[in-house]
């Protein structure tokens, strides 16, 4: 896959929100600039999920951006997103590749080299290593800026940093080689999401160029 779609990936969380509200946000963000979507549910009937979903794809399709799944393979085959996202205690990865064909993307989380050789080796396309820094919105253990570095050096696969990311945080892993961020709460339940993508766009930028 190609990694700059990793620069500024927007993760969902509808918690707090009206399902009109959401889909307003969602957009908003696309149009300011995320590079990706990833739809996770957590809390949702499988029929919520999938007409959910249809509406979110209907928005990254505008955009031509890729719609990523959380965990839910059936619903990434349903609406034919792009790809989809598994955590620790979902399949093997290996599985899901078989499941989803070649020519889906698949992310994985991973907190360690580790689970990054397998996950590399299993078929992923990109991994999502963290929480690198406190978040209020998954439980989570906290990755080791070494390991993070460790994980960079000895994988291949293009990576993205998730976990407590702001415009503050994200100074910490300047220089880092990672390709982009995720991020949940500060673009979800920003004030501003457009003026929030835009800046964090920037910051992104500089990161990437090690500054
Ligand atoms: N996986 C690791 S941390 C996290 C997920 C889904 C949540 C990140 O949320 P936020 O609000 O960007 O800190």
């Amino acid at each position: 896959m190609n990694p700059d779609y990793l620069e500024l990936y927007l993760v969902t969380d509808r918690r707090k929100l009206s399902d009109e509200e959401f889909l307003i946000r969602v957009e908003q963000a696309c149009t300011a600039g995320v590079t990706v979507v990833q739809l996770r549910e957590k809390e949702v009937t499988t029929a919520d999920f999938y007409q959910l979903a249809l509406k979110v794809k209907a928005i990254t399709d505008r955009y031509k951006l890729p719609l990523i799944i959380n965990d839910r393979i059936d619903i990434c085959l349903a609406v034919d997103a792009a790809g989809v996202h598994i955590g620790d205690d979902e399949l093997p990865v290996w599985k899901a590749r078989e499941l989803i064909g070649s020519d889906k993307i698949l992310g994985v989380s991973a907190k360690t080299v580790e689970r990054s050789l397998i996950a590399q080796s299993e078929g992923a396309n990109y991994l999502g290593v963290g929480a690198i820094f406190p978040t209020q919105t998954k439980e989570s253990t906290l990755v080791p800026l070494e390991e993070v570095r460790a994980i960079v050096e000895q994988t291949d696969l293009p990576i993205v940093a998730i976990g407590g990311i702001n415009e503050t945080t994200i100074q910490t892993i300047s220089g880092m080689e990672v390709s982009g961020v995720a991020i949940v709460s500060e673009i979800m339940y920003a004030k501003s999401v457009s003026q929030k993508v835009v800046d964090l766009k920037s910051c992104v930028k500089k990161m990437k160029e090690g500054e």
